[in-house]
């Protein structure tokens, strides 16, 4: 059976913990994926020809739509596979709050003692990368400063670990309740991060039972059901079609947007990042969605979160 224009292809590789976290959302509703390995360094021809320009993990797309930020991309999946839910209670707005600050703080403070702990036996073009993207200009005195005061960094890390151990000591099987929801994939992508990539890890996540045994049940969701797929064949996938995403500006948008705008969109953060350049197809509170034509692509629309991200008109 050949690819079609509603199924996802996943921009990823295997080592990645936010690409983690959108595998369990593909476990939670059963979904099946084309799974593109993309490089864990740039330059990521392949990728930033479909996205304008963003290089980070992971990507979905879904035939010349292109969903940047694992927000946008569980935001999306939510709404063309509402069952079963994410939010199986009545918190949706609540928990994306929460999720603010698992992929905000909780998963910058993972990255710092993740890259802190390997102190000099980072490869060099790998701590350069990751240092200039999470750590800012002064990247390297950052990681010198992360490795000298890990355990401060696992005190803040360890608080966080001892609330939820505590909320699962009843015997919930998620976070929720008995059905999994977003908000284990945006928490345990964290830990899955900590438990492989921190030498100390597995000891430290040993202190909360409650916290394994959760891990556990999240690990044994899966990742739904993928075949491999070529990056090249992606974009060709992009060139053949066109975006379904409709137009228009909900009401009230705080920069004025308009559909046809020229706008840039980027992480607003000091990362070093390209911004993408496109002309405004849709936005609301949640969502800015650009579309930008080039030769290889044809005509894409790329969609970011407006959480995080910083949009300039012009
Ligand atoms: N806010 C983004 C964060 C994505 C992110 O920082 N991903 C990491 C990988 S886990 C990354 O892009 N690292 C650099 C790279 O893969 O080039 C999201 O939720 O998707």
């Amino acid at each position: 059976m050949s690819i079609t224009t509603n199924d996802i292809v996943f921009h990823n590789y295997p080592q990645s913990p936010v690409a983690e976290k959108v595998r369990v959302a593909f476990g939670i509703k059963g979904l099946h994926w084309y799974d593109v390995e993309i490089p864990r360094l740039p330059p990521k021809p392949l990728l930033t020809a479909l996205t304008g320009g963003y290089r980070r993990t992971p990507v979905m797309q879904i035939g010349a739509d292109i969903y940047c930020d694992s927000q946008c991309i569980i935001r999306e999946l939510e709404k063309r596979y509402p069952s079963p839910t994410f939010m199986p209670t009545s918190d949706a707005g609540l928990m994306w709050c929460l999720s603010r600050w698992t992929d905000g703080a909780l998963f910058d403070l993972s990255v710092k003692i993740v890259l802190g702990s390997a102190g000099d036996n980072l490869p060099a073009d790998f701590a350069q990368d990751r240092g200039r993207l999470y750590l800012g200009e002064n990247w390297a005195e950052g990681l010198r400063t992360a490795n000298a005061q890990l355990p401060h960094l696992v005190a803040q890390l360890r608080a966080p670990l001892n609330w939820l151990d505590e909320v699962l000591s009843d015997g919930r099987a998620f976070i929720l309740g008995d059905a999994p929801a977003a908000l284990d994939a945006q928490l345990y992508h964290v830990i899955w991060f900590v438990k492989g990539r921190w030498s100390d890890g597995p000891a430290m996540l040993a202190e909360f039972p409650n916290l394994v045994n959760w891990a556990d049940k999240v690990e044994a969701i899966g990742h739904g059901t993928s075949d491999t797929f070529d990056a090249q064949a992606a974009i060709e996938l992009a060139f053949s079609t066109e975006p379904t995403t409709t137009s228009g500006v909900a009401d009230h948008d705080p920069q004025g947007l308009k559909p046809g705008d020229t706008v840039t969109v980027h992480p607003d953060v000091n990362g070093g990042e390209q911004p993408v350049q496109g002309v405004v197809r849709f936005a609301d509170a949640e969502t800015i969605s650009i579309d930008r034509t080039a030769d290889e692509v044809g005509t894409v629309c790329v969609h970011f979160p407006r959480a995080g991200y910083r949009v300039t008109v012009g």
